[in-house]
């Protein structure tokens, strides 16, 4: 939920976007993530169901800034899956500025942080075995600037400090296609000689070679590598592949991800493939494939680009972004119905996408993610509560995301206050 906030905001200088502890919370019965705040002359009074439940309280109570209003919030979540991608692949983005950006996700009461590991552009994650990865695969970015990865040790303290705001890190490794930069480290996954570094926008369309006995070896020591109950393995925009290869390696690296002890996900492409009981699939922008993997039974999350996707302009005069989906200024972010996407589907949540091609610096990702994210994040917490209300809200919440020192996009469909 986002709630208006008084226009003067409580200073905590050293703490920009740390969530107030100073409530003290009790546990109760009731559905995971909800919590209870009731503020009244005595005090406050605040319980919840579980941890997560406590830091989507404390959410809020970041949000009101004060605890002299009375008020009473009983509050839950609409769907389990609250998300943001994040692509490091085509720019690199640092463990400060991820730690950043997942602290503020918090603030929205979002549960899970999506970080887009490879593509053609680079590899960003260490794999023990496979050091060329990170020193070959990881040295360029778009616009041909020098990359960066992150180590064990920096993704583990990713993991560790979004479990502190409950918050759970899915990894992606895009396979068999967007892997330009992995061939280039070890040509031998695709039987070829390696290719050129790839450093513009799209892909050169390379894929693994399916087949190989070593490209089911890497897909395990990956695998193994990132820690975390799920493994995202992109299965997007393949090309040069049968369509009989690429069926049977989604449901080859899927099931090798269950015998991990792990849950996949993939996006919507992989839909036509039979895949494993409780793979998740992520529609995007066909409903086609989308259609087969909710006939097959499986859970979906929407991230649909004309909606969700924060690296579209949000209009003509955007300077960054793409255009292929279409301008997605903050309405589109917050009128449509998740439900109403795919038909017959089973809609695990919402999840708001930032690729990178166009993104190089923090202040570049801050305006395109905010104020978009508030509207995903409010269509997934709380379901759509009429769009002339979240835009007086969201006018009020200027300056709250200023306080935060977040540039944001002054979108010119809210009256900013
Ligand atoms: C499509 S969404 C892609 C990405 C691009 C994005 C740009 C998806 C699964 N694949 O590789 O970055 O469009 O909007």
């Amino acid at each position: 939920m986002l709630i208006p906030v008084p226009a003067v905001l409580e200073a905590r200088p050293g703490d920009p976007v740390g969530l107030p502890a100073d409530v003290e919370c009790t546990r109760t019965d009731g559905a995971a993530e909800s919590y209870r705040l009731e503020i009244g002359a005595s005090g406050v009074a605040f319980s919840a169901a579980d941890a997560a439940g406590e830091a989507r309280g404390r959410a809020t109570l970041r949000q009101l800034g004060t605890t002299s209003t009375p008020l009473l919030i009983e509050d839950a979540p609409k769907y389990p899956w609250r998300g943001l991608m994040l692509d490091v692949a085509r720019h690199f983005f640092g463990v400060d500025d991820v730690l950043r950006l997942i602290d503020l996700a918090a603030l929205y009461k979002l549960n899970v942080f999506h970080v887009h590991l490879t593509d053609d552009q680079g590899w960003r994650i260490e794999v023990p075995g496979w050091p060329k990865l990170t020193t070959i695969g990881a040295e360029t970015q778009v616009g041909g600037g020098a990359g960066g990865f992150f180590t064990a040790a920096d993704y583990q303290r990713i993991v560790d400090h979004a479990a502190r705001h409950s918050i759970t890190v899915i990894p992606e490794v895009d396979v068999p296609g967007h892997v330009n930069a992995a061939l280039r480290a070890y040509p031998e996954l695709w039987g070829k000689d390696a290719p050129e570094p790839f450093t513009t926008w799209s892909s050169p369309g390379h894929s693994l070679d399916v087949r190989s006995e070593v490209v089911h070896r890497f897909l395990a020591d990956v695998i193994r590598a990132l820690p975390g109950e799920y493994v995202h393995l992109g299965g997007d925009e393949v090309e040069g592949l049968s369509h009989d290869d690429y069926v049977q390696f989604m449901w080859d690296a899927c099931s090798l991800v269950v015998e991990h002890g792990k849950r996949p996900i993939v996006w919507e492409e992989a839909g036509v493939a039979k895949l494993p009981p409780g793979t998740i699939v992520q529609h995007w922008s066909d409903a086609k494939p989308a259609r087969a993997a909710a006939e097959q039974g499986l859970p979906l999350i929407m991230s649909p680009a004309p909606h969700t996707y924060l690296d579209q302009k949000y209009d003509e005069t955007t300077e960054l972004g793409l255009t292929w989906a279409g301008a997605v200024d903050v309405r589109d972010a917050y009128e449509w119905d998740p439900e109403a996407v795919i038909d017959g589907a089973q809609v695990l949540g919402v999840e708001a996408a930032l690729w990178s091609e166009t993104t190089e610096t923090r202040e570049h990702v801050d305006s395109m993610v905010f104020p978009r994210l508030l509207a995903t994040a409010e269509v997934g917490w709380s379901g759509r509560r009429g769009w002339e209300d979240f835009r007086a809200r969201l006018g009020a919440h200027g300056a709250f995301l200023e306080g935060l020192g977040v540039p944001f996009h002054r979108s010119t469909q809210i009256e900013w206050s």
